[in-house]
């Protein structure tokens, strides 16, 4: 079986996939393109909504982060026991994937002073209630997000961490301990080890 992952030089998006095919113990193509380069734009057309990640796997290519990570995770044991575990992973991923696309609206104002104007607002409600929300889910499971055990939410939360402090441009992991714990469990997967010690640096 052939697998092929197309995604940008970047963590955000396409590190939980990446995990979670280390994590399966699928060998993948990682190809990284730059985000900015004349590769990408000439490309763009010619993918799924002209955005990436894009994974080709099993003969079909899939496109959106959350469907890919979620196709994968069934095929092992990231997707819960039963579908109420299977709901309340999708539940959590949602409300990561709700706060992504929330602060993502920043990059459409164009106007600086505008666009402070809408950060500061997001820094006093959005962002604080969003992760505390999240902090609680992961008080409930003992350190997980989905489940009492890892799922794909944990490897969502993770994957996408370095790129949610980006866009949210505070180092929040250490100020949400229930948080820290997820990431903790995630990047303590024996599974992961040698993945996550090759990883290039990346800031988002
Ligand atoms: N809903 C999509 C969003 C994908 C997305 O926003 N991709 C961005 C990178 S994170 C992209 O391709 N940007 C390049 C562009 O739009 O030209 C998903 O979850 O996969």
């Amino acid at each position: 079986m052939t697998c092929k992952l197309t995604y940008f030089n970047l963590r955000a998006l396409g590190e939980p996939i990446r995990m979670i095919l280390t994590y399966n113990g699928i060998k993948f193509q990682d190809i990284r393109l730059d985000r900015f380069g004349k590769d990408w734009i000439e490309k763009k057309s010619t993918f799924p909504m002209g955005q990436l990640p894009l994974l080709e796997i099993d003969g079909i290519a899939l496109h959106q982060s959350k469907v890919i990570c979620r196709y994968l995770a069934k095929k092992s044991d990231l997707y819960g026991k039963n579908e109420r575990e299977s709901a309340q992973i999708d539940i959590a991923v949602d409300i990561i994937y709700d706060l992504i696309m929330k602060m993502r609206v920043l990059r459409d104002i164009s106007d600086p002073s505008a666009q402070e104007t809408k950060y500061e607002e997001f820094k006093n409600t959005s962002i604080p209630f969003y992760l505390s929300n999240l902090d609680n889910i992961a008080k409930s499971y003992s350190g997980y997000l989905g489940c009492s055990k890892l799922s794909w939410a944990d490897f969502y939360f993770t994957g996408a961490i370095d790129y949610l402090e980006n866009l949210c441009r505070i180092k929040f992991r250490d100020d949400y301990p229930n948080l820290k714990k997820v990431i903790q469990n995630v990047t303590e997967e024996p599974k992961l080890k040698e993945y996550l010690s090759k990883r290039t640096n990346s800031e988002l």
